[in-house]
C-alpha cells in the first residue's frame, strides 16, 4: 500500500461535514452578501458528494432569525436585516445539492434578544453529533470571519477535532484581513486546514 503523504486525509468513521450558512442571503445580490461567497458551493458540493458516498453524516446550519432581531441595524445590531425565518434570504443557496436522505439541520439564532454565530449556540448541534457517534468536524460555509470562526471554535472547546476546509470558505471582512486572521486563529486553536485534493479517494 502506498503510504498517505504528510498533505493527505482519510474520511473514516465518526466524521462529520458540517456545512455553516450558505443561505441566499449571505451570497452576492443577498442582504448582507459576503464578497464571492457563491464561491463555496461547487465546492462543498465535492464534499457533499465525498461524504454521502461514505454514508458519513451531513450537518447543515441555517441563520433564522425573526424579522425583529437584535442583530438587525434597525433594533440596534451590527448588520442590516437577514436571513429572516422562512424568507426566500433566509433559504440554501439553490446550486447547494444536500443529499435529502443523510442531511441533518440546525437553525440559529432564532431567538429575538440573542444574537448566536456558532451552530453550538442555543441548539442541540452537540448532542446530534454525539449521538451520530460524531468525534471530527469538517467545517466549511459561511462566513470565516463569524459563524464559521465561532463554530469551529466551540466545536474544539467541547473536545471535537476541527477540520477547516480553507477552500470552501469565504470571509465578510469588515476590517480587511479579518478572514485571514480567523483563519490563523482557528488553526492556532488546533483546527486542520484541508482542501480538496487532500482528501484520498
Ligand atoms: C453571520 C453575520 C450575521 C454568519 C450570521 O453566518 O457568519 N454573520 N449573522
Ligand atoms: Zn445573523
Amino acid at each position: 500500500m502506498r503510504p498517505l503523504g504528510p498533505q493527505q486525509l482519510t474520511l473514516n468513521l465518526g466524521d462529520a461535514l458540517i456545512v455553516v450558512d450558505v443561505q441566499n442571503d449571505f451570497l452576492p445580490g443577498g442582504s448582507l452578501a459576503v464578497p464571492r461567497g457563491d464561491e463555496v458551493v461547487p465546492v462543498l458540493n465535492r464534499y457533499l458528494d465525498a461524504f454521502a458516498r461514505r454514508g458519513l453524516p451531513i450537518f447543515t446550519t441555517r441563520d433564522w432569525h425573526p424579522p425583529n432581531h437584535c442583530s438587525f441595524q434597525p433594533y440596534g445590531g451590527p448588520w442590516p436585516p437577514h436571513c429572516v425565518a422562512g424568507s426566500e434570504g433566509a433559504a440554501f443557496a439553490p446550486a447547494l445539492e444536500l443529499p435529502a436522505s443523510s442531511t441533518l439541520m440546525t437553525l440559529k439564532g432564532t431567538q429575538p434578544e440573542k444574537d448566536a454565530y456558532s451552530a453550538f449556540d442555543g441548539t442541540d448541534l452537540d448532542v446530534r453529533l454525539r449521538a451520530h457517534g460524531v468525534g471530527r468536524l469538517f467545517v466549511g460555509g459561511l462566513a470565516t470571519d463569524y459563524c464559521v470562526l465561532c463554530t469551529v471554535e466551540d466545536g474544539l472547546k467541547a473536545g471535537y477535532a476541527v477540520v477547516l476546509l480553507q477552500d470552501a470558505i469565504r470571509a465578510v471582512n469588515v476590517r480587511p484581513g479579518d478572514g485571514e486572521r480567523a483563519e490563523a486563529e482557528m488553526i492556532r486553536r488546533g483546527a486542520i486546514p484541508i482542501r480538496l485534493e487532500m482528501l484520498t479517494a
